[in-house]
């Protein structure tokens, strides 16, 4: 059965408790766990805290840069009240493929480390007494798999990563695990879309459930009232002057389902949603019918001694900076993140673009760390890969869609669309998904320097365009940065003589900066050099109208693998990777907070 990817709710009818904390841990370098047993549990392992990476833990490097197999187990208790409930075991990510076992019965495989997945353990549970819980994890790269990268065999016989990608290949079981209770005929799935006007906004809502059943629905504002109510599977929530949801000024209505037989309720599930509508239309990027300017980040689920764990304490003080900042939107980049990140983002008015792990799409991507000249889309592996990618984008849609701060999907970034091999991919991808969201909402992917105008043989695909640019970084650096300004504007007068009629942001520009490094006049890794660059790219964008957002690279430093390129990870953060504010954060603050929110609207 397909996965129920419903974040877990506790109320009269579903039990959630989280199976967070320390689970016993062993590397299997040589996948032998299968035949000692270990999908039965062990306890010789070391402890390991869970949701965190594994990886700087440890003080040893093998450990760091462990690549292969590794194990997770826990026992639980599972009370006699829970018989005959629905029982599951809902993983919120486990980098990147995984295999449930409980009390040693192989359960399920899953691939893709940042979506969520659940394992039906009914059958394979005790009630009243204690079960235990295995995960056999692998954590190598291929060029089939998303992310994309390779897995090398060195001399002394250990392998290792060789991400095709800028970020450190953080593995473990990075968010909760939840142990769930449901009742046996339960609500699966539901979606919203939505009109709005000044002074009524409906919700067309459709709900799937494992039987068939009645259904009643209730719409209930902020202050508890009942607001509109409906009943059947699908149907329409009509609420008179509604508050709407809105960038940075977020209302948020509940929706409450109940799954009703025979006159009797068996299940109920509620959600917050935003009633709001989003569309493209020319250069306008509409909220709403009004016409909104993206300002915000790209940016990493990344953190100090827990790597990509989700941690809601860095999510809080992230939100608290981008809106000290006066940013209004972020790019989930380059995976999906915690839902927990989606539901700040809702309550905040914070627009998300939403990414799927599809990076590393370009051999030149590899050359960073050893060169590889070839189209990525000509490869052998492209049909298993193309599998792995439309299944993940058909999850993170799916996990996904109810959230108002949701404003678009991204299927990639930076994938090398300048071959002809390129385009029957994107065109299947983007034939693939049109259906998925309900919703609609718009589709893109970003495109890197080499994708340029000229270049991309992909520009049909996005609904809007996302530009990964690095003049005064990557070229004409330095003192050479006016001719980067001068090269970027001959690309952008490129797209503005062509007839693309759609809104173009800025989702990734920057400069690595050492904090603290202070340097009159500047030069590159200094603050000063930072807000110079910023400036020359503000200067540019502030010159088209056909430019809607500018998301700096990135909100804050990350990890990455080491190389001669990075000292100690990306430094092209606002705020340094303990999340204080480099000297740019300042200037960019000052431009954020004069910007309307509406910038160039019906230019
Ligand atoms: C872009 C990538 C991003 C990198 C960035 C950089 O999309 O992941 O971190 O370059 O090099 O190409 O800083």
């Amino acid at each position: 059965m397909e996965d129920s990817l419903l974040y877990p709710v506790i109320n009269n009818y579903r039990s959630d408790q989280k199976l967070d904390g320390l689970w016993n841990f062993k590397f299997d370098p040589t996948s032998v766990g299968g035949q000692k047993g270990w999908q039965n549990g062990f306890s010789d392992g070391i402890e390991m805290p869970v949701p965190a990476s594994f990886n700087d833990f440890f003080t040893d490097k093998d450990a760091r840069e462990y690549t292969g197999d590794f194990w997770y187990s826990k026992s639980f208790f599972l009370p006699t009240y829970f018989e005959g409930q629905d029982i599951q075991i809902r993983f919120g990510a486990a980098t990147h493929r995984a295999v449930v076992f409980v009390n040693g019965q192989e359960i399920r495989s899953h691939e893709g480390g940042f979506l969520p997945f659940t394992a039906e353990v009914s059958d394979a549970v005790k009630f009243g007494k204690e079960n235990v819980v295995s995960i056999k994890i692998n954590n190598e790269l291929h060029r089939d798999a998303l992310p994309a990268g390779d897995t090398l065999k060195l001399k002394n016989g250990k392998r290792a990563v060789n991400p095709f990608f800028d970020f450190y290949n953080y593995s473990g079981l990075n968010r909760s695990v939840h142990l769930l209770a449901l009742p046996k005929d339960h609500i699966t799935d539901y979606s919203t879309t939505y009109d709005v006007s000044d002074d009524q906004a409906t919700v067309h809502y459709n709900i799937t459930a494992n039987t068939e059943a009645d259904f009643k629905v209730n719409l209930v504002d902020e202050n508890g009232k009942v607001a509109a109510t409906s009943e059947g599977q699908s149907g329409d929530l009509t609420v008179t002057n509604p508050i709407l949801w809105n960038v940075r000024d977020a209302h948020l209505y509940t929706i409450m389902i109940d799954l009703v037989k025979d006159g009797q309720t068996l299940d109920e599930y509620s959600d917050e949603i935003g009633l709001r509508t989003i569309e493209i239309k020319g250069h306008e990027i509409l909220v709403n019918h009004k016409s909104v300017y993206l300002r915000g980040f790209g940016r990493h689920e990344d953190s100090i001694y827990a790597g990509r764990a989700f941690d809601l304490n860095v999510e809080r003080r992230d939100m608290n900076l981008m809106k000290w900042i006066g940013a209004n939107s972020f790019r989930s980049s380059h995976y999906p993140y915690d839902e927990q990140v989606y539901k700040f983002a809702d309550r905040e008015g914070i627009l998300v673009i939403d990414e799927v792990p599809a990076v590393g799409f370009k051999m030149a991507a590899a050359s960073f760390l050893g060169g590889l000249d070839q189209s990525f889309f000509d490869g052998e592996w492209v049909t298993e890969l193309y599998k792995k990618h439309i299944d993940q984008v058909r999850d993170m849609i799916k996990r996904d869609k109810n959230h108002p701060s949701v404003l678009a999907w991204s299927l990639c970034n930076e994938p090398d669309t300048s071959t002809d091999a390129a385009v029957p991919y994107f065109t299947k991808l983007f034939n693939d998904s049109v259906n998925l969201d309900p919703e609609k909402r718009p589709r893109t992917f970003t495109l890197n320097e080499d994708d340029t105008f000229e270049k991309s043989k992909c520009k049909q695909f996005p609904d809007f365009f996302l530009l990964n640019r690095y003049p005064g970084w990557y070229h004409k650096w330095g003192y050479e940065i006016s001719d980067g300004e001068a090269g970027l504007r001959a690309e952008l007068d490129e797209w503005k003589k062509s007839d693309i009629d759609k809104p173009v942001v800025f989702s990734e520009y920057g400069a690595d900066t050492e904090p603290g490094l202070h340097k009159l006049p500047s030069i590159m890794w200094s603050e000063e050099y930072q807000i110079e660059l910023l400036e020359m790219f503000n200067r540019v964008f502030d010159s088209y109208d056909f430019i809607r957002g500018e998301q700096p690279w990135n909100l804050a430093d990350f990890q990455t693998v080491e190389g001669n390129m990075r000292v100690n990870g990306n430094k092209k953060g606002l705020f340094t990777r303990d999340r204080q504010p480099k000297a740019a954060a300042f200037y960019l603050r000052k431009r954020w907070n004069k910007l309307p929110l509406n910038y160039k609207a019906g230019q």
